[in-house]
């Protein structure tokens, strides 16, 4: 193995810490070049484990000093750890200190210590911290922090860490300090550190029981006014999470720090989240609706974790989906809870069920397959995934359906009085939840149900029916498999909740229910029923499993116009829509002609007089062509892009009168609101204009055209705005270009609005093969930084993993690009770059020339010298395929 080629780790060989870590106090001299940093703890030996050497993690530091007492001490460097043979002998405490430095400036992976816009930001998950310092960065050794930061006072006027604020003060040549001290123990993962020039938006709230708390929310000077909706988010947060789950917030200062070079999305670091500008800053005229309720959506996750993962954490990486999926399942009742009436919260729940399917789905079902709680991994940043993070929350949702809500409640209670202040895993989680609802489903059931955290897949559930006129008998039956996936040949029946009704021709519900679903096959049966009824499964999206059942469009229609249940009444639109899509993608010879009663139900929606218009625009969006290629056994990815778009093409031309209605009947006036009926009204109007300026490709009307046109030139926010120019660019209309020249000129100086600005040409329709030389020429724009990861996703993500029809072209040049942009960023990011990587997981079901090709460009990348972990583990597993 060469230096640095790590070796795969395994769950099962899982050991506790052979040291504890009680104290650290760190002293930070920051310095771009340079930063020193002096360490000392306390440790002593664990008493339940053999005496061992204390071996240290520590990454790219220059060790300069270690003192164990006070004293000068032998120590070896071993594979990266500093090894110390020599410490006291006993149990009791020993002090150890350590004096490194290290070079934030030059660094480009943005985990541990980096600069960026001349301030320093951590990230230390997951395992960063090991950049910082040496230490045992492993999340079940939780120790109590004290930071001492210096710097230069003018260049970095704000000094940030974790917990309390206890001294500050000046320093000699312009330097100044301050000192912060966290009360509450940590996993050094949860570490962070700010410094630079910073001003911040601040509020005081007080608790249900009256405690005093100070809400921060720290951007670069010029984004202040970019903040107010960030501040609601956090102060709907504190206050939801203590009415909802009584968990009050256990900090006096709660901080938020936007920065723009950062891998993810945010960091939950205690009481001082790091986030992604993208999740933090927002004003009508640069952000979108979406963007709006993202930022309600991470704001709100990232201080859930503060218990979900902070007051109680993972014992180690394994058990991630302990924290993520559970703090997932928070943030989507939370965003559902604000968006309030019923219809609103089922387009919530239908969006997140579209981001299980489109990405999930896929996922279980490629060579990167994982359980919930994976067994093994090579490099754990490759496993922030959505199986840990979506399908882990979809876990405990199916938790929280057997016990109920209040049940949920007390087995979180019980959760917290049993592991407050622990590192725990995910049996424990389960079993305060069960275990605080004796007599339930779940509690009955534990131990198959705890199979969804170790089988990986996505179950598929078959679904039959008999009818007994006769007898007025319904009878269905209900089986279940799951596809191996690689190192699981063979899976076991997990159990699967499955919320159903019945209904009448008439759409009258006759019956309703939730069966539990745990063997092979099992068998319902309805007795005394005058016809035969329309079965509706599946209800709420209730289990993360693909439904079968060879229903007929009559019935597809009747739930479409009748299900009492949102999410299905959207799933028989799209199960029609799909059901079309696959026969014409199968029959390439075959105009694509959709048939009259689809297009009539599709305007029965959206002209129909008390549906949403939230809910209208979902029905109305054809399947994507990632779910569509999901359902086929060999894709050929332009070809499915080709149906797709000729069957928008259809609805558009069908129902233009109806799209020039909906168009002007969801105008909305007034002050600009991202709630959920102003932003559903405009989502319509956004889709009914896209169609309009289609349909008017087709007739050469230039009339939609101009008015997307104006449109876009008066738009009084940026979802009007974008939704315009995104017509014109969807619609490959010639105002497209001089739309988008006007875009970039009005926002050349918002970095998140020309991410924007690139994404749209990178996902833009493929004409002949346009996109890829459209974007090999804006990764020339002077714009473009592929140092900087939003902008690398906005442009090369929005093509490789976003625009199948145009990526996946017949003579490999997507590939090429691929392959390039992988190796190139490789040497940058190799987080970014791994994630980049799993864009072909899926080759090995592409048709042929494609699948050789794309098979060929993943070699090529594997075959390089000095590829990181990260991306060595995504192509290792692609090869295995
Ligand atoms: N916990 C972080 C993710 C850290 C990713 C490290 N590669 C954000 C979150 O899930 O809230
Ligand atoms: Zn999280």
């Amino acid at each position: 193995m060469r230096e640095g080629q790590a070796a795969v780790i395994h769950r099962a060989d899982y050991q506790p810490p052979a040291f504890w870590i009680d104290t650290v106090e760190l002293c930070f001299d920051l310095d771009p070049a340079k930063t020193r940093v002096l360490n000392r703890m306390r440790l002593r030996r664990n008493p339940d484990v053999p005496v061992q050497p204390l071996r240290l993690d520590g990454e790219e530091l220059n060790l300069a000093r270690v003192l164990v007492g006070g004293q000068g001490t032998s120590f070896k460097l071993e594979g990266g750890q500093l090894v110390l043979e020599n410490l006291p002998e006993g149990h009791e405490p020993f002090e150890l200190e350590i004096f490194t430095t290290c070079a934030p400036a030059k660094n480009t992976k943005l985990m541990g210590l980096y600069v960026s816009n001349d301030s320093f930001f951590t990230q230390c998950e997951a395992e960063g911290f090991r950049r910082i310092t040496y230490f045992l960065d492993r999340p079940d050794v939780m120790a109590s922090y004290t930071v001492l930061l210096r710097a230069d006072r003018r260049r970095y006027p704000v000094l940030l860490s974790n917990g309390n604020l206890v001294d500050q003060g000046e320093l000699e040549d312009g330097r100044h300090y301050a000192k912060w001290v966290d009360p509450h123990r940590k996993p050094c993962y949860l570490f962070a550190l700010v410094a630079g020039q910073l001003v911040c938006r601040e509020q005081r709230i007080a608790s249900r029981s009256g405690q005093e708390h100070l809400l921060q929310v720290y951007v670069r000077p010029g984004d202040l006014d970019k903040t107010e909706h960030a501040m609601n988010s956090l102060i709907d947060s504190v206050a939801w999470d203590e009415a909802r789950f009584g968990l009050p917030l256990d900090l006096e200062r709660f901080m938020i720090v936007a920065t723009s070079d950062f891998n993810m999305g945010a960091m939950e670091n205690k009481g001082l989240n790091i986030f992604n500008t993208k999740y933090v800053l927002a004003s009508q005229s640069t952000a979108t609706d979406t963007d709006y309720a993202n930022i309600e959506s991470v704001v709100g996750h990232e201080y859930f974790h503060n218990w979900t993962g902070n007051r109680v954490t993972c014992r180690d990486w394994f058990q991630l989906s302990l924290k993520e999926g559970l703090t997932v399942f928070r943030d989507q009742e939370f965003s559902q809870d604000l968006a309030g009436e019923a219809s609103a919260r089922a387009v919530k729940r239908i969006e997140d069920v579209r981001v299980l399917r489109t990405a999930q789905f896929p996922e279980d079902a490629g060579p990167m397959a994982h359980p919930v709680r994976p067994d093994q991994y090579l490099e754990i940043n490759n496993f922030y995934t959505v199986t840990v993070y979506e399908k882990g929350a979809e876990v405990v949702r199916m938790m929280y359906t057997l016990v109920g809500r209040d049940g949920f409640r007390r087995g979180m209670q019980l959760y917290f009085q049993r592991h407050d202040g622990q590192a725990v895993t995910c049996d424990d989680f389960a079993q305060a939840i069960a275990d605080a609802n004796p007599g339930s489903k779940l509690a009955e059931l534990l131990p198959q149900f705890k199979r969804w955290y170790s089988q990986a897949g996505t179950p598929r559930v078959q679904a039959s029916a008999r009818w007994d006129a006769a007898a007025g008998t319904y009878t269905l039956t209900l089986g279940q498999t799951c596809p191996p996936t690689p190192g699981q040949p063979v899976k076991e029946p997990v159990v699967i909740p499955v919320a159903y009704g019945l209904l009448d021709d008439q759409g009258r519900e006759l019956a309703s229910g939730l069966h539990v679903l745990t063997q092979a096959s099992e068998t319902l049966s309805f007795q005394g029923l005058q016809a035969e009824p329309v079965p509706s499964l599946l209800r709420g999206f209730s289990a993360p499993v693909v439904l079968e059942f060879d229903y007929g469009d009559a019935q597809l229609l009747a739930l479409l116009a009748h299900d009492t249940d949102p999410f299905n009444r959207w799933e028989a639109a799209q199960r029609l829509a799909l059901a079309r899509a696959l026969r014409f993608v199968a029959q390439p010879h075959e105009p694509v002609a959709l048939d009259a009663p689809f297009v009539d139900a599709m305007r029965g929606i959206l002209r129909h007089p008390t549906l949403d218009a939230a809910f209208k625009e979902l029905v109305l969006t054809l399947p994507s062509e990632t779910y569509i290629a999901e359902q086929l056994e060999v894709v050929d990815p332009p070809r499915i892009h080709a149906v797709r778009e000729a069957m928008r093409q259809q609805l558009a031309q069908a129902l233009q009168a109806d799209w020039e209605w909906a168009w002007e009947a969801h105008q909305v006036g007034g002050a600009y609101r991202p709630d959920p009926v102003s932003s559903g009204r405009r989502a319509l109007a956004g889709l009914a204009l896209t169609h309009l300026c289609l349909a008017a490709r087709a007739s050469a009307d230039p009339v939609w055209p101009g008015k997307a046109y104006q449109r876009f030139k008066d738009a009084s926010n940026m979802t009007d705005r974008f939704n315009a120019l995104s017509a014109l660019v969807v619609s490959g209309h010639e105002l497209a270009r001089p739309a988008l020249q006007r875009f970039h000129a009005m926002f050349k100086d918002e970095a998140l609005v020309l991410d924007k600005w690139f994404a749209l040409q990178a996902g833009a329709p493929d004409r002949g093969g346009n996109v890829l030389p459209a974007v090999r020429q804006l990764m020339q724009h002077p714009d473009f930084n592929i140092r900087n990861p939003n902008r690398a996703r906005s442009l090369i993500f929005s093509y490789c993993s976003a625009n199948p029809g145009a990526f996946h072209r017949p003579d490999a040049a997507g590939y090429v690009f691929w392959s390039e942009r992988v190796m190139e960023l490789d040497a940058i990011n190799p987080q970014v770059a791994a994630r980049l990587a799993r864009a072909l997981d899926r080759w090995n079901k592409l048709a042929e020339p494609l699948r050789g090709a794309a098979r060929e460009a993943i070699a090529r990348v594997a075959a390089k010298p000095d590829l990181s972990n990260d991306v060595r583990e995504i192509v290792t597993r692609a090869l295995a395929d």
